[in-house]
């Protein structure tokens, strides 16, 4: 399939070790992009902005997709406030501004469905930005990543750059942090679910009431709309970057979610484990709701193809492998 991007172009993934950026990676290669600059955090400290600065010049990549962030689930996010405010919003503007400096034709800046307001209404359209009060667990984090919009849209006002924002809904794959506190639901009920069943306990505890809803996509879908996205033809592109009045910001989610609860029975019947799920109240639940409105991802012709119960199959594979 030929798009924009010419197979030979220089693209940058910060962040190609992570959950997301390992999965974008994969689907470059699979697509025949070869040419790929890739540097590990003891190469290249993003937090520098005079290392980044000198990186950028030297290499002039032609193409940049932003997934270096620093990230976690609920009690990560209520837990490290200072540091995911800081990080995050340090490492994307030392991308974004020396993005711009080097000239790169296109960037893909990925944030989360947390920039959307607490209450907002459902499903979550682009146009919701900044429309309503944040949800508390993930502020700090929120408000990184809507700097971080509000970089690319300024950028692509005052110097003509051509930056997107990316917003996936909550994302699991291989290579996810499966800590038992820091990581986000899937991984995280994976483990508790894998460890009771190999010590045989009757029970489980997990967090919160059960009762928020969310949505789930696996990070090889996340990954191919990326690519789809930075690849689009030139009119395709234009009706989501280079508008005054409307952010440069898509969707990415795959339409559909379910209860915490009901993603418990999942996890509990692919982990095999038979005993009983109980909750731990005092443990917050977050936001009650935040299923993405996808309709502008999906006018432009793209789909997910891994359905929830294959990808926590193919999770708990890699769980399994990684313990
Ligand atoms: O994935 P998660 O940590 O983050 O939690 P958020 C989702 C829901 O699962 C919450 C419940 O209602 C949790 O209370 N939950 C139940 C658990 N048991 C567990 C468990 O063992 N581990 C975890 N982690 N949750 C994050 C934000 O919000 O979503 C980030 O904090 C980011 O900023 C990310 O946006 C995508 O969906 O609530």
């Amino acid at each position: 399939m030929s798009g924009f991007i010419d197979k030979n172009s220089k693209i940058y993934v910060p962040g190609h070790t992570g959950l997301v950026g390992s999965a974008i990676i994969r689907e470059l290669q699979r697509r025949g992009f070869d040419n790929l600059l890739l540097k590990s955090i003891d190469e290249l400290d993003l937090l520098d902005s005079k290392v980044v600065a000198d990186f950028m010049q030297r290499e002039k990549p032609d193409f940049i997709i932003q997934c270096a962030a620093k990230v976690g689930g609920i009690i990560a996010n209520n837990t490290y406030p200072g540091q995911f405010f800081y990080e995050n919003m340090r490492i994307q503007t030392n991308i974004i501004h020396n993005a711009y400096l080097a000239g790169v034709k296109r960037l893909l800046f990925l944030g989360s469905s947390c920039i959307y307001p607490k209450h907002c209404p459902q499903p979550m359209k682009e146009e919701h930005l900044l429309t309503g009060e944040l949800e508390p667990t993930n502020r700090p984090y929120a408000l990184a990543k809507i700097g971080g919009i509000e970089m690319c849209w300024s950028y692509n006002r005052q110097y003509g750059t051509r930056y997107l924002a990316v917003m996936p809904t909550n994302l699991y794959g291989p290579g996810d942090n499966y800590d038992l506190q820091n990581s986000h639901v899937i991984p995280g009920l994976i483990h508790k679910m894998h460890l009771a069943k190999s010590e045989n306990r009757d029970s489980v505890e997990l967090w919160g009431t059960g009762s928020p809803y969310r949505e789930f996509l696996y990070s090889d879908d996340l990954a191919r709309a990326c690519v789809h996205l930075l690849d689009l033809e030139d009119d395709m592109y234009s009706k989501f970057v280079g508008h005054e009045d409307i952010a440069p910001l898509i969707n990415i989610g795959c339409g559909e979610d379910q209860t915490i609860k009901e993603l418990a029975e999942i996890v509990k019947e692919v982990v095999g484990f038979d005993g009983e799920i109980k909750w731990d109240t005092s443990k917050p639940d977050g936001t009650p709701r935040k299923l993405l409105d996808v309709s502008r991802l999906f006018s432009l012709g793209w789909k997910p193809s891994i359905s929830l119960k294959d990808g926590i199959k193919l999770a708990y594979e890699d769980f399994l492998i990684a313990k």
